[in-house]
């Protein structure tokens, strides 16, 4: 059992799973039973259904990597791939790098493994500035919120490394309130529409969804995040102890994420800097089943947007308007239109008699 479990990365990572699950024996047991090759595999309680998806899924060799137009990840500014990992950035003040997955995702539940390493010369607090993971509609825009464009639109999750806000308390000689202080490194999550701007200099406090300590650098041992999404309920977890196990982090119900959109990693350090590597993407389809009412609620959106949750200056379009509609609107229009032109002509005559009588 140690041997298959033990050997690739792959089962490794099942087992994990397996630990995890509400029925774990029972996972172990259809592991055994299945033996090896590709999913799909069943999850929990008979529910979920998951298989993995090269396209969107990143890992060594790194073959699909480039510039090219036939490539599946895309590189922006200073990141580079090595044989063992893909360098956001390296331990080097002032850099920002990015991968961007070349095929947008049109799955309605899935999840995300990342396997990354931050680390460098940098000791306590003298690191940064962290890494982010996106699935966003747009791709290859490189801007301020570690290395992304801000008012991005979709999903954003943070591992900072840098306590900008605490810094700016310190320097100002303020202290926290107690229960308000957010320890570092850091993992936040964060919907936009496209209207909000992340606040760097708080590490985006106003804007986020939820987070968690999580201490990440300078590890020895491997360490990985999971973004899960599954009928609108986003879920991030982490696994940074070395004990092969996934803790909470994030859990939000009533997240509207719109299909179409590509996932994407990036990073940057200012005067403060740490390589920041991911070694591995592996992205999920989750199969899941849906009652009647659950297909008409989770029909897809246009917009991203959070449940309960009234985020400043967010706005919905007005919806498209339909054929139907357009060709009514158009039609009495045009019908308008041509009652009025009637009319002018017949008071435009009127006034030309009534002119004509004045003059005899
Ligand atoms: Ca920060």
């Amino acid at each position: 059992m140690a041997a298959v479990l033990g050997s690739s990365g792959w089962w490794r990572r099942w087992w994990w799973r397996g630990l995890l699950t509400r029925d774990g024996s029972r996972m172990l047991l259809l592991l055994l039973l299945l033996g090896s090759g590709q999913g799909p595999w069943q999850v929990g309680a008979g529910q979920t259904f998951e298989y993995l998806k090269r396209e969107h899924s990143l890992s060594k060799p790194y073959q699909g990597v480039g510039t090219g137009s036939s490539s599946l990840w895309n590189l922006m500014g200073n990141a580079m791939v090595m044989t063992q990992y893909v360098r956001l950035t390296p331990d080097m003040q002032s850099k920002q790098g990015a991968l961007w997955n070349r095929v947008p995702c049109f799955l309605r539940d899935w999840e995300l493994q990342v396997h990354f390493k931050i680390h460098g010369q940098g000791k306590k607090n003298l690191h940064g500035d962290g890494l982010a993971i996106w699935y966003t509609k747009e791709r290859m825009q490189s801007g301020p919120v570690f290395g992304n464009m801000d008012k991005f639109v979709g999903l954003g999750v943070f591992v900072d490394t840098y306590p900008n806000e605490e810094k700016q308390q310190e320097a100002q000689k303020r202290r926290y309130s107690p229960g308000v202080q957010r320890v570092f490194p850091y993992i936040s999550a964060m919907v936009n529409n496209g209207s909000l701007s992340y606040d760097h200099e708080r590490d985006g406090r106003p804007t986020e969804l939820g987070g968690c300590t999580a201490i990440v650098r300078n590890l020895h041992y491997d360490t990985f995040l999971v973004i899960r999404y599954v009928k609108r309920h986003l879920t991030i977890m982490m696994d940074i102890d070395g004990k092969h196990e996934w803790r909470d982090c994030i859990e939000v119900p009533g997240v509207r994420l719109p299909r179409g959109y590509y996932f994407g990693a990036s990073s940057i350090t200012g005067d403060l800097s740490d390589n920041h590597d991911i070694i591995s993407l592996k992205l999920f389809e989750l199969t899941v089943e849906r009652t009647p009412e659950e297909e008409k609620l989770h029909r897809d959106v246009f917009l991203p947007s959070v449940d309960n949750m009234k985020l400043p200056e967010m706005t919905a379009p007005l919806p498209p308007l339909s054929g139907l509609a357009l060709f009514l609107i158009v039609f009495f229009s045009l019908v308008f239109f041509v009652f009025a032109i009637v009319i002018g002509i017949i008071l435009y005559n009127k006034w030309q008699d009534q002119s004509r009588k004045r003059f005899y």
